[in-house]
């Protein structure tokens, strides 16, 4: 069957499903993957329509993308540096030399790569848009190595669902579905307008994600886990964001 008329089937079939009753859309949803990691609670049946919605629909789509003259002059920075601390500084004052990203959980071929090692992978520059949760957004351009050519790299179990990405900062740890972390758009970013990514935002790696809310675009990511089940990370809700009122699924 073609992918087209498969998805178009589903979506019928979940419409249906939701139509008929709760636990025939439940049975649904599980079978395709439609359930995001915070479905319980108040907010879940909520959580879970938009994610088994977007899924549905748009699991394809792209972000869009800006022409060079829409760049924002002057980007707003959620500056986070001091907060990172001694370490980092460090790390910072070596030119990142010493920097690594750990690739780990359920691939073939665990592997510690550092700023230099990414720079040998295929690059791709993309000029999008970044929004925060709190209502202001900028455009820039981002240049980086699509994380899925990591994944290829480190042969990623077929029951991976979920890729889990973290910082320095204990705070800041989150996760996307494999259709996220498939996403040619989804990238590994060493670069920002030209020149090296600044620390402000997020230099020397931060995993930039155009189609989600600016809150799952992570600074300073050092370690990339790949899972079939979020229960063992921090409450299981999929990430940060749900454990303090956020949706962990933040498409846009
Ligand atoms: N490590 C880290 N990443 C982070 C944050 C943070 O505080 N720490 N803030 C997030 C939020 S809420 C937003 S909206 C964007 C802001 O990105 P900007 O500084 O490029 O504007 O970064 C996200 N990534
Ligand atoms: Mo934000």
């Amino acid at each position: 069957m073609k992918p087209i008329s498969r998805r178009k089937l589903l979506t019928a079939g979940f419409t249906a499903a939701a139509a008929a009753g709760v636990v025939a859309a439940d049975r649904l949803a599980l079978r395709h993957g439609l359930i995001p990691p915070d479905c319980q609670g108040w907010s879940g049946p909520g959580e879970t329509l938009t994610y088994a919605t977007q899924r549905l629909l748009t699991r394809h789509a792209m972000a869009r993308e800006f022409s060079r003259s829409s760049i924002s002059k002057s980007p707003l920075m959620n500056e986070v540096v001091p907060a990172l601390g001694e370490p980092f500084k460090k790390l910072q004052a070596a030119g990142f030399r010493d920097w690594r990203v750990t690739v780990d959980g359920m691939v073939a071929h665990p592997m510690t790569l550092s700023i230099a090692d990414l720079r040998m992978m295929p690059m791709r520059n993309q000029i999008t848009e970044i929004a925060c949760e709190e209502g202001w957004s900028y455009i820039a351009e981002w240049i980086g190595t699509p994380l899925s050519g990591v994944l290829r790299e480190a042969g990623v179990s077929p029951r991976a669902r979920y890729v889990v990405y973290f910082t320095p900062q204990a705070e800041w740890w989150e996760s996307i579905d494999m259709a996220d972390a498939y996403h040619p758009q989804t990238l590994l970013t060493l670069g920002m307008n030209d020149g090296d990514l600044p620390v402000g935002f997020g230099g020397p790696l931060r995993l930039r994600l155009p189609r989600q809310l600016g809150y799952k675009s992570l600074k300073y990511i050092t370690r990339i886990t790949v899972t079939d089940s979020m229960k063992h990370f921090g409450m299981g809700l999929g990430s940060v964001s749900p454990e303090t009122g956020y949706a962990w699924f933040a498409g846009i």
